[in-house]
């Protein structure tokens, strides 16, 4: 499954890995994990991971890497998590030599550069990096297993969500043995700062409960300023509006700093990746999400009329 992206990492001394915008714990895991297992594997090789990964971790699992200009052109690029190279948070990615990329989003093949492992069925990244070394039979150190735990348990929702739960629970049970501590790991995950609080009640005085079956809530760009947080913390926020009974499609959008929209969209059981790769995003079945450069007069309409149709129709 991953010869190709084998060789072409034998073919370089320094590798780095890119993740996407606003690194959550699949995406940082994932780089994490695969700079550990390659660093002790080619030990004569430059591995970095760079980007802002997830700050609460950085004690536990490690930080991420600053790496010049110079060397990222001579270096490949290995991207992870990410469908999208305009959504790759550290953009001189593209200055790289060469490119791979292991991914478990749709494709939506924007990325055609270099040697790929996409699987959509995979309930993360971190799945398929563990795949990439048991295949080559690269040992998984205690925190790559921890960073790669980290990263199924963020994208599968806790567990809830998987296309073959015996295989996840049995990679789990394998991470486990190899000495991760859940108990450890969902703790710092669950660790907020005070102003979550402020961004929760937010999110719940501003909920609109439409009978037409959508769930939704959305900060201007004044309310965010006026709670000092930013889109994306804004819209992290889906789950607290999620499963209300005959409300299968929920969101959560808010106005960027530049003048977009952002937005993450949930569903019961619609598929809200094509309302999503209408405005220019993508993601899973039921969980995607967009960011559309300019908020134009109507677009919150037209996304609740999008929603709306999905469940009229029983899908799009
Ligand atoms: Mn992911």
């Amino acid at each position: 499954m991953f010869e190709a992206i084998i060789s072409k990492i034998e073919q370089y001394d320094s590798i780095v890995i890119f993740g996407h915008l606003n690194p959550d714990g699949d995406c940082y895991g994932s780089q994490i994990a695969l700079r550990n297992i390659l660093k002790a594997k080619y030990p004569t090789k430059s591995v970095y991971a760079v980007g802002s990964g997830l700050k609460k971790f950085f004690d536990i699992l490690g930080e991420m890497d600053s790496v010049s200009d110079e060397i990222i052109t001579k270096s490949l690029a290995i991207v992870v998590d990410s469908n999208d190279l305009g959504r790759l948070e550290d953009q001189r990615a593209h200055s790289a030599l060469d490119f791979a990329k292991i991914d478990h989003h749709i494709d939506n093949f924007t990325f055609k550069e270099g040697p790929e492992v996409i699987d959509d069925k995979a309930t993360s990244t971190c799945e398929l990096v563990y795949k990439f070394a048991k295949e080559n039979k690269f040992e998984i150190d205690f925190i790559s297993a921890s960073a790669l735990y980290l990263g199924m348990m963020t994208d599968t929702g806790r567990f809830q969500f998987a296309n073959n739960f015996v295989q996840m629970f049995d990679i789990v049970s394998d991470l486990c043995k190899l000495g991760v501590d859940p108990i450890l790991i969902n703790k710092t995950n669950n660790t907020v700062p005070e102003k979550t609080l402020s961004i929760k009640r937010f999110v719940y005085n501003h909920t609109t409960i439409r009978n037409d079956g959508i769930v939704y809530a959305f900060a201007s760009k004044k309310d965010r300023e006026e709670l000092g947080v930013t889109s994306a913390q804004i819209c992290a926020n889906t789950s607290l509006i999620s499963y209300v009974i005959n409300h299968p499609i929920w969101f959560v959008a808010s106005e960027t700093d530049n003048g977009g929209m952002q937005c993450e969209l949930r569903s019961s059981m619609f598929d809200v990746q094509k309302i999503a790769t209408h405005f220019g995003g993508g993601g899973h079945t039921f969980a995607a999400g967009f960011t559309v450069k300019q908020f134009k007069e109507g677009i919150l309409e037209e996304l609740i009329e999008l929603c709306a149709k999905t469940i009229r129709k029983g899908g799009i």
